[in-house]
């Protein structure tokens, strides 16, 4: 299908998809098939010499994950997309494929935990070692970078602090040192921002997060030139093969349709308890590039249509009374995971980043008091009753 240029609107509805090829069907038709006959031996010979295009195998490509594939290359404005079982095997696919032994990975002062776990685990097999950096300017950045340091990884809003990095700087420096930038754009999504645009070279998701929406799919997705993606179809994706099947690509299709109005409730939803959690007594801190009270807004300004649905903010007192609150909560509902319709909380130190060991975690900005809310499309108030109640109950 054409790349014509579409409002980003229409683009989620249409792109990767024309129904004239497909019998008018409106949806995109599920493809649950695993293999692809070939009309005779000689023109499987072909399909597999790439002497003649079509599908082969669905590890190697499937019709409904390659519209899917292309509408998330058109979000993100790169050249070619791929798709992934996991946010965890596309983030491993990408880093597999741009290191080798011995390299070096500049990241982030702050990673999701399984993300770290990968970094640790190159670390100890394949000696790929990594250094955090708050990449808060450019000199900051320019003293991590070694001769061996193959990419730059980032992510913004960092999970689970809501810091933020600014990709244009990142992308110039590492142009300075010809290294690539892999930006996880998970808690963003392209609606909010197209980090490609920014001059970063390659975009991970987990889509199990907005793209999804629905908290019914784990699922990745890979952005970036076409050349690079090439490369990852062939060597990471295919003979590792952390493929997405084809229903699930199929549900991220759906899911995407609605991202922009979506988000749009996400965040103006996030924007009210802001206010609501800056003003309780029992928050000692709000963390959420939209406020403009953070440190971090006005580069999320430049960057970021709008602040996000997920909040982070601390409570006075201990590991303890954190567990108290979530389990005072009544409909809010106790889940990692974040970007679904309900609104989910948790407690990262004990949860999605009780992976990194203590001194790395507080380091990240990680404390006991910290909670992670991801704002749901409810009605903000319902969710502000059941959060104040439950702070209250501290
Ligand atoms: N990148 C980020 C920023 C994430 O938040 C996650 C998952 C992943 C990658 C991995 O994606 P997955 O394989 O799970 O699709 N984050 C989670 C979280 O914060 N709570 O539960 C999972």
């Amino acid at each position: 299908m054409s790349r014509t240029p579409k409002h980003f609107e229409t683009a989620v509805i249409h792109e990767g998809y024309d129904a004239k090829d497909m019998l008018g069907s409106l949806t995109t038709p599920l493809f649950q098939t695993s293999t692809f006959t070939f009309g005779s031996a000689e023109q499987g010979e072909r399909r597999f010499g790439g002497e003649e295009e079509g599908y082969i195998y669905s590890r190697l490509g499937n019709p409904t994950v390659t519209a899917l594939e292309e509408r998330i290359a058109a979000l993100e404005n790169g050249e070619r997309g791929l798709a992934f079982g996991s946010g965890m095997a596309a983030v491993s696919a990408v880093l597999v494929a741009l290191t080798k032994a011995n390299d070096h990975i500049v990241c982030s002062s702050g990673l999701y935990g399984c993300t770290f776990g990968l970094l640790t685990m190159m670390k100890e097999k394949y000696n790929i070692d990594h250094d955090f950096s708050t990449m808060e300017s450019k000199e900051a950045l320019r003293s991590m970078i070694k001769p061996e340091t193959a990419c730059i990884y980032v992510e913004t809003p960092i999970n689970p602090t809501m810091k933020v990095i600014d990709l244009q700087m990142v992308a110039r420096v590492a142009k300075e040192f010809n290294i690539p930038v892999v930006v996880d754009n998970t808690f963003s999504s392209p609606y909010l921002q197209r980090p490609l645009e920014l001059g970063c070279d390659v975009v991970v998701h987990s889509a199990t997060k907005y793209i999804g929406g629905h908290g019914d799919v784990i699922a990745g997705l890979v952005v970036g030139k076409k050349e690079f993606l090439d490369d990852v179809a062939m060597t990471t994706q295919k003979d590792i093969g952390g493929i997405i099947s084809p229903f699930d690509a199929w549900l991220l299709l759906r899911g995407l349709k609605t991202l922009p109005i979506r988000l749009d409730r996400h965040c103006d939803n996030a924007e009210k308890i802001v206010e609501k959690l800056r003003e309780h007594p029992k928050v000692s801190t709000v963390y959420y590039p939209g406020d403009e009270k953070n440190p971090d807004h006005p580069i999320m300004m430049k960057q970021m249509k709008q602040g996000g649905g997920v909040i982070s903010f601390e409570i006075g007192g201990t590991k303890e009374d954190a567990q108290r609150m979530l389990n005072h909560l009544s409909f809010l509902k106790i889940a990692v995971s974040l970007g679904d319709a309900e609104t989910l909380i948790q407690h990262p130190a004990t949860m999605t980043h009780s992976v990194v060991p203590e001194p790395s975690r507080l380091k990240m900005g990680i404390t006991d008091q910290l909670i992670r809310l991801s704002v749901g499309l409810e009605q903000w108030e319902d969710i502000w009753f059941d959060l104040n109640e439950a702070l209250n109950s501290l």
